[in-house]
């Protein structure tokens, strides 16, 4: 194990945890005290042999909704930062009766209310990780190209899921409504593991009929051409060209809103959310369409 660079001697891994409890547990148990629906660690290496890490630069290039135009940086090509091992990666529950935690409001510092939610929590979980661990953390962005990880793959690594096929983090407990976020650790741990959870296998795919893009209707990715068998829709059915249209007509359709805590205004986005509000999965509170 490693901290801020270097080794440290067995005796003091011990001291970093509590007695009954390993580091990683605590780590999970304080961010969830915090604020997270769910939390996991994944480690670093692991991550950069995930699927969307080794695909990402070889899938033909997006520039649409949830992408950053940034000089000097290429689409979708995530920066590993020196000195990482570990990653903490934490979901927050956006209900279905609580949809205004999901609305993007141009100008709103954060973007969603349920963003706002998971910055605090990385924000109380690194200083405690700082005072309590002498651990030193890493608050990365959303976006990839302002220096984010693919937040999905973290999230199946450290155990919070599976990915379904909507293409989305299906989470036993909140099915795939949830949204993630992910802080880098100097510290080498090992990922908290893969869950043995796959809801889709029998399901009837209310999400992919739920598109009202037709997302998932043709094979756009295929495992002889990428040299992978885990892809977008799980076998290379979600396009998310088609995806974009749908954002792009949720931004025309968006409208100026009062934001709140301030005197300014912003423009507001409610984006689609047909695949992932269709899915069975999790609570009771879902809608099959
Ligand atoms: C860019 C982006 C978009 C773009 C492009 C999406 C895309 N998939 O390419 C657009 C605008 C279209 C989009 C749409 C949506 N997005 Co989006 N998006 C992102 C962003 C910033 C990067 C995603 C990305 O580019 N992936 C790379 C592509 C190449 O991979 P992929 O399509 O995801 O497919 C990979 C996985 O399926 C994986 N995989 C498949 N099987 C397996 C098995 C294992 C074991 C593993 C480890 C991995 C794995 O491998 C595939 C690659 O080969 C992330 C945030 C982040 N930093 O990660 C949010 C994110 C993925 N989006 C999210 C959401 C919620 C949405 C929408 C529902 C819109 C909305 N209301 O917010 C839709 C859902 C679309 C869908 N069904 O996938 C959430 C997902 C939460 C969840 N429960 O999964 C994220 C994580 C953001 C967040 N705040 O939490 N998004």
């Amino acid at each position: 194990m490693t901290l801020n660079g270097k080794s440290i001697p067995q005796k003091n891994i011990a001291a970093l945890s509590n007695k009954n409890d390993s580091l990683d547990r605590e780590i999970i148990n304080k961010a969830k005290e915090f604020g997270a629906s769910l939390a996991g660690i994944v480690n670093i290496e692991e991550l950069k042999r995930s699927p969307s890490h080794v695909i990402s630069g070889r899938v033909p290039k997006f520039g649409g909704v949830g992408t950053k135009k940034v000089e000097g940086r290429k689409p979708g090509e995530v920066e590993w930062r020196d000195g990482v091992r570990s990653a903490v990666v934490i979901a927050l529950a956006h209900s279905q009766k609580m949809p205004d935690l999901d609305w993007w409001v141009k100008g709103f510092k954060g973007g969603t209310k349920g963003n706002v939610q998971l910055i605090s929590v990385f924000l109380k979980l690194a200083e405690w990780l700082e005072k309590d661990k002498q651990i030193k953390s890493t608050k990365i962005a959303y976006h990839i190209e302002h220096g984010a990880v693919f937040m999905k793959d973290a999230a199946v690594l450290a155990g919070l899921g599976c990915i379904g096929k909507n293409n989305m983090l299906l989470t036993p407990d909140f099915g795939p409504r949830v949204r993630l976020r992910v802080m880098l650790l100097d510290v080498d741990l090992p990922s908290t593991g893969i869950m043995n959870f796959d809801p889709c296998f029998d399901c009837k795919e209310y999400c992919k009929r739920a598109c009202p893009q037709k997302a998932f209707d043709k094979q756009v990715y295929s495992s002889k051409e990428y040299g992978q068998n885990e892809l977008p829709g799980r076998t290379g059915v979600y396009s998310r060209t088609e995806c974009n249209v749908q954002m792009e007509i949720n931004i025309s359709k968006g409208k100026i809103v009062d934001i709140e805590g301030s005197d300014e205004k912003g423009h507001e986005v409610r984006y689609c959310r047909r695949c992932e509000l269709a899915c069975p999965v999790g609570k009771s509170e879902n809608i099959l369409t």
